[in-house]
């Protein structure tokens, strides 16, 4: 979407819901260009780990922190992601990119996500202010009821942190509090066609069922805080790194690498932390 801004109804919807849906936020030839790549890098699928479930399904994801040159990087430094959270965030020190997951529910085997708040997983990082975080998921291919898209409880971000214990290698958010949550507020699944981008607040309760169907749901989830809302207990330092931003053609035009290691990808084995 060339030149793309917010509207300030999106801006409002945002705080009303505690998520938004922007359709086609990239084109198909973007998406096919990170789906290539999603499916062919070798640093992306050599620092791949498998996280269980409650029920012991796996869910394969990799994780790094520095966005670079390659075409994950560009669009996670573009303009267009940027801005946009720029916008949607509290407070107004620089826009940093916290980390960035290439999840990769795989047909018939792709586990579930527990209910849980991402500020469930960031608050033991001890970051003060979750009105100063947002993720941002891309459809990189499509994502439907059939193979366990993300479910939200709309309006959730309202009720502030709820507790969180574990739950297989997850976090999981107090199940009185969910039950309270789906009583009170709609649950809505977010299908998303490849490109289509959801922008929702750490405080959104959601989760997502495992995937059994013949379709692999790929997705780029990216995180960003504002440069003053330290991570007291996060060992990565990425949260406060300004993004150095480029134009949106940049993931088409630029000649791009892959993913390099410098990209600081988490080993699961190696590090605590999750998110
Ligand atoms: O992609 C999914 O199915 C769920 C991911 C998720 O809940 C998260 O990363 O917080």
């Amino acid at each position: 979407m060339a030149n793309f801004q917010l509207s300030q109804q999106q801006i409002a919807d945002y705080w009303r819901d505690g998520y938004i849906i922007v359709r086609n936020f990239l084109a198909q030839e973007e998406i096919d260009k990170l789906y290539k790549i999603a499916v062919g890098d070798d640093a992306i699928s050599k620092h791949a780990f498998d996280l269980n479930d409650q029920s012991g399904k796996k869910t394969k994801l990799t994780l790094w922190y520095n966005p670079g040159n390659d075409a994950y990087g560009l669009l996670t430094r573009s303009k267009r992601i940027v801005d946009s959270v720029d916008r949607l965030l509290d407070g107004s020190s620089p826009v940093c990119h916290f980390h960035s997951k290439l999840m990769q529910k795989e047909p018939k085997v792709g586990g579930a996500w527990e209910w849980h708040q991402d500020y469930g997983y960031w608050y033991k990082n001890e970051f003060l202010f979750p009105d100063e975080m947002v993720s941002v998921m891309v459809a990189i291919t499509e994502a439907t009821k059939a193979n366990g898209c993300l479910q939200v409880i709309k309006g959730t971000h309202k009720m502030g942190r709820v507790e969180h214990g574990f739950s297989g290698e997850q976090v999981g958010a107090a199940q009185r509090y969910v039950d309270l949550a789906l009583k009170t507020m709609p649950l809505v699944y977010v299908e998303l066609a490849p490109g289509d981008a959801l922008f929702f607040h750490p405080n959104l309760l959601h989760r997502s069922e495992a995937n059994l169907s013949d379709k692999a749901r790929w997705s780029l989830i990216s995180c960003y805080n504002r440069q003053d809302n330290i991570g007291y207990n996060e060992p990565n330092g990425s949260h406060r790194v300004p993004v150095k931003i480029v134009p949106d053609e940049a993931l088409m035009e630029w000649e791009t690498s892959g993913v390099m290691d410098s990209a600081g990808f988490l080993e699961k084995d190696k590090d605590q932390a999750l998110k």
